[in-house]
């Protein structure tokens, strides 16, 4: 069966929709506040949907369709988006010309850089205030040191807390604190921006040093353990198994080896997709934090249609439950969604967390520009096996693997799974996460239940037919204003 084969019975509830904590289990060791995660997807998700996921206490899992040092400084952006104390802040030396400053700035999204020495004590602060008198067409002959404030500047101890930082930043109307140890070396930074922002999303994905959190995905092939080394050591905090079919000797050993290493074993790995009790139950054996679910569902797939292999997905993700529970290792039920109702339905099929694609495909922060077509705003949505993401059209293809086609060098011989299409523009993930987590709210409470484990154990399923799936979706109107959270079957 699939999402579209049931719904959910109404149940008692007890207690105000305020009361409900939509908390669940991404991995063994890690939660997540909203149970969403993006799509390893080239037009989902890169740094800036990373970003916005983590932020609104889901995560984003960074594609794997670009070069290993791309993609870890994808990673790495994310890793340093302020969230309140920036522990591993991006500096500049004061012998840098104010031209490289400015592409340091562009690239990380910031506007003032401490300046350090060789030793990384901190030497003074560069902002856009100590620009303003020079030109810039003197940018690339005037240095960091020539315009920066100097030391002595106002600083706070490694290790500040909260109430005294904010005490600070008051008292001396400063925009910056940066916090040094005892021998003036910087081991952070403090900004006013970031501490709004951090009341500003109160839900983020955080690890133990405040930064948000962010997956990445890997193969198995190739350079494959090398770009999960280089990734962890970027930051990454989960790293997931990314193939069209998990249950494969390959890609478990892998998932085996980088839950044995002692370099790698601390990072949280998923393993996926598989469809199957047994292949849910290689990744448990194999040792993995997660395992993801989908062979087929995917609103771009064709894998089920070019190779008549899958499962449907609330089926599938039910069997794989079978496996992962009894085991303590949270489901991720991934592709398929195209409605908020679908998330509570995964739910309690024995997912944790869910996985979306084409739902997020639309927002602003999903890479790729905004096209027009017929008055419409839309954006390009493809799957990761379809041609256009498999070939080498235009640049080096790092997605073949995902289908097991790496040794294909001609692309007239790729077998394409997926395909390449848009979906309508649906601005910012903040709006488009809003009713997401809205929609999931109200399941929950006619559901009659207060927690995703609640759910998950109270949440009864009804088997519907095509007439009743006809009378759940709006029917003998025009529809003439559109919703936000509905955009038609
Ligand atoms: P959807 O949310 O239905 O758009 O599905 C997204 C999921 O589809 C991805 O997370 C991935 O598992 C799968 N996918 C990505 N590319 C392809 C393909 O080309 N077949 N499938």
């Amino acid at each position: 069966m699939t999402y579209d084969d049931v719904l959910l019975l109404p149940g008692y509830s007890d207690f105000a929709p305020a009361d409900i904590d939509t908390t669940s289990r991404l991995t063994r060791e890690l939660s997540l506040r909203v149970p969403l995660m993006s799509a390893a997807m080239d037009t989902v998700t890169e740094s800036r949907m990373a970003i916005a996921m983590a932020r609104q206490g889901g995560i984003g899992v960074l594609h794997r369709n670009l070069s290993i040092a791309d993609q870890a400084y994808q990673v790495d952006l994310v890793k340093r988006t302020q969230t309140g104390i920036i522990t591993n802040p991006v500096t500049i030396g004061p012998d840098s010309t104010l031209e490289e400053l400015d592409a340091r700035a562009g690239e990380y999204r910031i506007s003032g850089f401490p300046v350090v020495d060789a030793e990384g004590r901190l030497i003074g602060i560069i902002t856009n205030r100590d620009l303003r008198f020079t030109p810039a067409a003197e940018w690339a002959s005037t240095t960091v040191a020539d315009v920066m404030t100097p030391m002595p500047l106002i600083t706070g101890p490694a290790g500040i807390s909260r109430e005294d930082a904010t005490l600070l930043l008051r008292k001396h109307k400063l925009e910056r604190l940066p916090l040094l140890d005892q021998d003036g070396r910087l081991t952070g930074l403090i900004t006013v921006k970031d501490f709004v922002k951090s009341e500003q999303f109160p839900r983020a994905s955080k690890d133990a040093q405040g930064r948000l959190l962010v997956g990445a995905a890997v193969g198995y092939f190739g350079d494959a353990w090398e770009r999960a080394t280089t990734l962890i050591d970027a930051g990454v905090d989960v790293l997931v198994a990314d193939t069209a079919h998990g249950h494969v000797r390959m890609l478990i050993e892998m998932v085996e080896r980088l839950k044995k290493d002692p370099a790698t074993r601390h990072v949280q790995v998923i393993g996926g997709n598989v469809a199957t009790r047994e292949g849910a139950q290689a990744f448990v054996d194999a040792g993995a934090d997660a395992v993801k679910v989908g062979v087929g569902p995917g609103s771009i797939c064709t894998t089920r249609v070019v190779t008549g292999v899958g499962v449907p997905q609330v089926t599938a993700v039910y069997e794989a439950s079978r496996a992962c529970r009894p085991a303590g290792v949270p489901v991720i039920a991934d592709g398929g969604m195209k409605h908020s109702g679908e998330i509570a339905k995964a739910l309690v099929a024995g997912a944790d967390t869910v996985m979306l694609g084409s739902l997020l495909a639309g927002c602003e922060e999903s890479p790729g520009e905004t096209v027009l077509v017929g008055g419409k705003q839309y954006k390009a949505y493809r799957g990761m096996g379809s041609l256009g993401a498999m070939s080498s059209r235009g640049k080096k293809s790092y997605s073949k693997d995902r289908y097991f086609q790496a040794e294909i060098a001609s692309d007239d011989e790729i077998v394409p799974e997926g395909i390449e299409g848009r979906v309508a523009y649906r601005g910012t993930l903040a709006g488009v996460a809003q009713q997401l987590i809205g929609g999931l709210h109200q399941s929950m409470f006619y559901v009659g239940a207060r927690t995703v484990p609640e759910l998950q154990a109270k949440g009864t399923f009804t088997r519907i037919t095509q007439a009743s799936l006809q009378e759940s979706h709006p029917h003998d109107v025009q529809m003439a204003v559109e919703a936000p959270n509905y955009t038609g079957r």
